[in-house]
């Protein structure tokens, strides 16, 4: 790929180190099915202890930087412009289930904008990056959005709300709208991790993504990576993102509008 920068290379180095002990927690799930414990409690474990490899290794090589994590939550640094905004499992779901779809989320923040991502899934070894001008990679290969026009040769990604996320209002929008989609495209999928959703979006496998009830972790580093192949990402309703506004709505240049329309069209 084009040369990666060094804060880039930091964010690689402490996602590799980091998996070591992830591929080893992982491998362990199939067993603990069955203990008394339970997987909840375990895979809750392995979310720390991942975090807290990464905030360790990020901290070693940027020792000024803040955080912004999905387990211990903000953490200033003496830089107030420069942060990590990390999901150290995104995909716990399946991670708990055995089923080898989840990815760590890593961005770098600078004055509020985001400047560097990536998402790693350390059982497949796919690793997508992005730097802010620098395009967009999966491991060496640069990586760009599909370039399909038409709504019914085009395959989406969502997510499903399920008990415990959601108000029974917003489940019944959410079925409006796969009800929406899948009367007009080739089909729809829910894998479980919207990291690795916008990392397919980026690399083109889908056409664009949506899902609401999400936090700036799991997007932030996807985001980067949708922009850098081409892509657009907005909220649902077709405005700038911001990464706290929980929805998001991405697609190539070309169905991004009418993927929008129909969504908007259907939750009315
Ligand atoms: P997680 O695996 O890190 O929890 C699946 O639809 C996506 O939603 C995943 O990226 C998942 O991230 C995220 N997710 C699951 N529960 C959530 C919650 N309560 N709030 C926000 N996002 C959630
Ligand atoms: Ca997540």
């Amino acid at each position: 790929m084009a040369l990666r920068s060094p804060n880039l290379n930091v964010m690689i180095r402490a996602a590799r180190e980091a998996s070591i002990k992830l591929k080893r927690d992982y491998g362990e799930v199939d067993q603990l099915q069955v203990s008394k414990k339970g997987p909840a409690d375990y895979v809750t474990a392995a979310d720390i202890r991942t975090e807290k490899i990464l905030r360790g290794e990020l901290t070693k090589a940027r020792p000024d930087y803040g955080f912004l994590m999905e387990e211990a939550g903000v953490v200033e640094g003496t830089d107030p412009d420069r942060r990590w905004i990390i999901d150290p499992i995104d995909g716990t779901t399946n991670f708990v289930h055995g089923i080898a779809h989840f990815a760590m989320s890593i961005a770098l923040q600078e004055h509020g904008r985001i400047t560097a991502g990536i998402v790693f899934n350390p059982i497949s070894e796919e690793l997508f990056c992005a730097e802010l001008g620098q395009g967009a990679y999966l491991n060496d290969r640069r990586i760009r959005v599909s370039s399909r026009g038409a709504m019914d040769n085009a395959v989406f990604a969502t997510g499903i709300p399920f008990m415990g996320r959601g108000s029974e209002g917003e489940h019944q929008t959410f079925l409006k709208e796969i009800g929406a989609v899948m009367a007009v495209s080739s089909g729809i999928r829910r894998f479980g991790s919207a990291a690795l959703d916008l990392a397919f979006v980026a690399a083109g496998r889908y056409d664009g993504f949506w899902e609401t009830g999400l936090q700036p972790w799991d997007i932030a580093a996807g985001v980067i990576l949708v922009r850098e192949a081409g892509g657009l990402v907005t909220d649902i309703q077709g405005r700038d993102l911001r990464l706290e506004a929980g929805s998001i709505l991405t697609a190539n240049r070309n169905l991004h509008q009418p993927l929008g329309q129909t969504l908007r069209q259907a939750r009315k």
